[in-house]
């Protein structure tokens, strides 16, 4: 913790706070940690869970909100991803696609393989998100404030990004229990509306 700052939310109950938000949006979600806890938190079939490929949630969120205009696409992010597909940025910020929102949780650490530090404890993700072209961009701390900024997000047009600075801690909580395959086909249907492809 840097004294001046005070003590952070966890990420689960940040992302606790952004789930029960949530109505029929489409999430996805990246790899290590963040998967499992929204799993646990609040399963759903609009939830998409990229087990393994770190990087590729925000590639994947934005193709699906590419594809479905009508719907709002979250993506649920970490820093270390973030910082490994920093190029998907400035696409989001070329395309600007008006549905998606862009929510990082940064704990300034790899926290599923260790606590390793990332660099987003100097680079400001979020200036970074700004500078290619996100409509609106935030950076908060405190728990009302992620939900104040996560509602707002969520009924305006983006592309929006919102980085939430969170604790080291991660919930003692297993593996996402569904298969990919089956995942994927139910999130494909809850993004036809219900009608499989
Ligand atoms: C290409 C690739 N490199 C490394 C890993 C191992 N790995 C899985 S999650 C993770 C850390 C992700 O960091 P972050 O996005 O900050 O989320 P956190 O773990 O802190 O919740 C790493 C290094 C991987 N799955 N794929
Ligand atoms: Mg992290």
């Amino acid at each position: 913790m840097r004294p001046e700052e005070g003590v952070l939310t966890s990420r689960s109950r940040a992302l606790g706070a952004v789930l029960e938000l949530l109505t029929d949006e489409l999430v996805v979600v990246c790899n290590g940690f963040p998967s499992r806890e929204v799993y646990a938190l609040r399963d759903r079939p609009e939830n998409f869970y990229m087990i393994g490929s770190m990087g590729l949630a925000s590639a994947i969120g934005l193709g699906v909100a590419l594809a479905q205009p009508r719907r709002k696409v979250v993506v649920l992010d970490g820093d270390g991803n973030v910082l490994m597909a920093m190029g998907t940025l400035a696409t989001v910020g070329a395309l600007k696609p008006r549905n998606f929102v862009h929510i990082v949780f940064d704990n300034e650490v790899y926290g599923s393989t260790g606590n390793q530090p990332t660099l987003s404890q100097t680079v400001r993700l979020e200036q970074v998100a700004k500078a290619t072209g996100y409509k609106n961009v935030e950076r908060v701390r405190e728990l009302d404030d992620t939900v104040y900024e996560a509602k707002t997000m969520l009924k305006e047009d983006g592309p929006s990004f919102l980085l939430v600075k969170v604790s080291e801690l991660a919930e003692d909580v297993g593996r996402v229990g569904i298969e990919p395959a089956a995942m994927t086909e139910r999130f494909r249907k809850a993004a036809m509306g219900g009608h499989a492809s």
